[in-house]
């Protein structure tokens, strides 16, 4: 099944270096608490590592900058912020490796990223602040080749265990989770049912991924967050 393409996810404006030099793909993994999201991520880019491509595993939040700590102290429960407050963090901490995030892109490296602005929005948006605001931060950051959404019901995402220690990891607010990232679906989004076997994700994910890299490396220039 694929996204809703109706509603287009990126901007006109383009930041890809102007030449037809093959780039890398930004693909994003996106998905509830305990999805597989990291797991499926770490395969692939082993994965397209073994195949000969160059690749990275990236993840949001990235605890190990300065904004990252204050990030981690909060999800952690060890401080306290207002809810724009640390939503503003979270999106600085995409912002602070948009840079790095474009020269690999540029230099042909494909990234595989555990969480992206989805996640900003969605688990923002699930306390109940306003959706559009929420969006706002993020306007101009590297959009997405790809969205891989691992879709799995929320009851079934707590039996996985590993749930409840930190802030976000309880059923009721991982359900209203659930209805923001439905709302953000658009043209970008693949939704991959996570309850299959992880093996069965995998070779999915391989898929699909490969034929994004392709049409990535023919001069597909890299486009910006959010339009709509
Ligand atoms: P992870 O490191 O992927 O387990 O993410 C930690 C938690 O933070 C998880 O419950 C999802 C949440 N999260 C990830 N990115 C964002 C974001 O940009 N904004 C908000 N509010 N929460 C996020």
């Amino acid at each position: 099944m694929e996204g809703d393409s109706s509603k287009g996810n990126k901007g006109s404006l383009k930041t890809g270096g102007g030449s037809n030099d093959p780039r890398g793909a930004l693909i994003v993994l996106e998905g509830l608490d305990r999805s597989g999201k990291s797991s499926q991520s770490a395969r692939l880019v082993s994965y397209l590592e073994g195949i000969g491509h160059s690749a990275e595993l990236w993840r949001f939040p990235d605890r190990t900058t300065s904004v990252g700590q204050m990030i981690s102290a909060y999800l952690s429960n060890e401080s306290q912020l207002d809810d724009h407050t640390i939503h503003l963090l979270f999106s600085a901490n995409r912002w602070e490796k948009r840079s790095l995030m474009e020269t690999k892109l540029k230099s042909g490296t494909t990234l595989i990223v555990d969480r992206y602005s989805y996640s900003g929005v969605a688990f923002s948006a699930a306390k109940g602040l306003d959706l559009h605001w929420c969006k706002a931060p993020e306007f101009g950051l590297p959009a997405p080749d790809l969205v891989l959404y691992l879709d799995i019901p929320p009851e079934k995402a707590a039996e996985r265990g590993g749930y409840g220690d930190e802030r976000y990891e309880q059923l009721e607010f991982q359900k209203k989770v659930a209805e923001c990232y439905h709302a953000l679906r658009d043209s970008s989004w693949k939704i991959i049912d996570a309850c299959r076997p992880m093996e069965e994700i995998e070779k999915q994910l391989q898929g699909i991924v490969l034929d994004n890299i392709v049409a990535c490396k023919v001069g597909k220039p890299i486009s910006q967050l959010w339009s709509s």
